[in-house]
């Protein structure tokens, strides 16, 4: 099969939701690369046509098998697409090493094949990068902020970004980067904050809220982080970061709270839990460059609806979260939350 594609972390939440927006809206032919971590599972890939996609099992950080799919790539003049991370801040503060691994010895892996073989290359990231913003401040993050992460997350994935700035500029690669706000829609993992409490209220059980609930998380559906992305491969320039975000801004209160109005409890059926070590405040993205300059725009522009449906999702796949649902609530009881 000749690749077009050569997608990272494409066995995860976010990058199967671009591997399936690629086999939707273009001809094009799809090499995922994942290490089917705990976060990874291959059945987010399930009933996809075999002549479109495969899937090789292994490690972005394997210099040896990254230079065979990558020189496969350059000969089909494909791009690579570089979702896979460790990606969950409260795992970050138990244990940062398999962050610093995979998300700055992996991209550096990659990066270097890029550079052997020439090959374009899309870089997957985050608001994270910059920080926070105090709950007040009129402004959102742009592409000028400067970097200021917190996490050992975001500081293994602002390192990221920085060592594909340096490629570009020392060693000519041809990449662009990305940097998004935070996520929903069906296969997250039952370990981030929405699937979290879905879950625990399909259970009977109660949302644990961190600290008081003030924070802020700018939320977009997956489609739309996807459209995005194929919109930077096919017009985005060289060079370029783009942010992405769809004016979703919610604190995490009135996240539960729309949960909750669903599920048809009454509002202030959750509890408030021991809060993250550092948690950061309130994340806010400026997207009018990708909107300006390469046209894009979100389409799914109701958080209602979107969770609404995100909720029928977990509701109908239950068969997929369960398994992990047990051993991610005990390692949060453990951490009083
Ligand atoms: P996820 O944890 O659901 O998926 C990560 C995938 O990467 C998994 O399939 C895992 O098996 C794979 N992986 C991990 N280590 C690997 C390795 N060493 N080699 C190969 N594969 C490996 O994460 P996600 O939420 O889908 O995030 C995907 C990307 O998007 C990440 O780069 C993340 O930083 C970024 N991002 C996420 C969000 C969000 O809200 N979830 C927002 C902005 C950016
Ligand atoms: O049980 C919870 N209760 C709670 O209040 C959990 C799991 C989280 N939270 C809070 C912490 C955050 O303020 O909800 C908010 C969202 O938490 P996460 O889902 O863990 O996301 P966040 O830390 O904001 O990071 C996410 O967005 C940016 C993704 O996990 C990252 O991969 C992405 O880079």
């Amino acid at each position: 099969m000749a690749p077009t594609f050569l997608v990272t972390g494409g066995a995860g939440f976010i990058g199967s939701n671009f591997v399936r927006h690629v086999l939707e809206h273009t001809d094009d032919q799809v090499v995922v690369l994942d290490k089917l971590t705990y976060a990874g599972d291959r059945r987010t890939l399930e009933g996809l046509p075999a002549n479109r996609v495969r899937l090789v099992e292994g490690d972005i950080a394997d210099a040896a098998l990254v230079d065979g799919l990558v020189a496969d790539l350059a000969r089909d003049d494909g791009v690579l697409v570089h979702y896979a991370a460790e990606s969950h801040n409260d795992n970050s503060l138990h244990d940062p090493s398999p962050f610093v691994q995979t998300n700055l010895i992996g991209t550096f892996t990659l990066l270097e094949a890029a550079r052997r073989h020439g090959v374009r290359l899309h870089h997957i990231s985050t608001d994270e990068v910059y920080g926070d913003l105090e709950l007040d401040d009129p402004g959102r993050f742009t592409e000028a902020t400067p970097y200021n992460p917190s996490s050992p997350y975001s500081s293994t994935k602002a390192g990221s970004d920085l060592l594909v700035r340096a490629w570009v500029r020392s060693f000519g690669v041809r990449a662009t980067i990305s940097n998004c706000s935070n996520n929903y829609g069906p296969w997250q993992h039952v370990e981030k904050f929405i699937p979290r409490q879905v879950t625990n209220l399909l259970d009977g059980v109660r949302p644990r809220v961190y600290g008081a609930g003030a924070n802020v998380r700018d939320w977009i559906h997956a489609d739309d982080h996807s459209s995005a992305v194929l919109r930077i491969i096919e017009r985005g320039e060289i060079g370029e970061t783009y942010l992405i975000g769809a004016d979703g801004e919610k604190s995490n209160l009135e996240v539960v709270q729309a949960l909750l109005s669903i599920m048809g409890r009454p509002e202030d059926d959750f509890d408030l839990v021991t809060d993250r070590a550092g948690h950061d405040l309130r994340y806010a993205i400026d997207s009018t460059k990708l909107r300006t300059e390469l046209g894009w725009e979100p389409r799914s522009t109701s958080f209602a609806d979107g969770l609404t449906r995100t909720v029928e999702w977990y509701r109908e796949h239950e068969d997929w979260w369960r398994p992990h649902k047990d051993a991610t609530e005990r390692k949060y009881a453990e951490a009083g939350q």
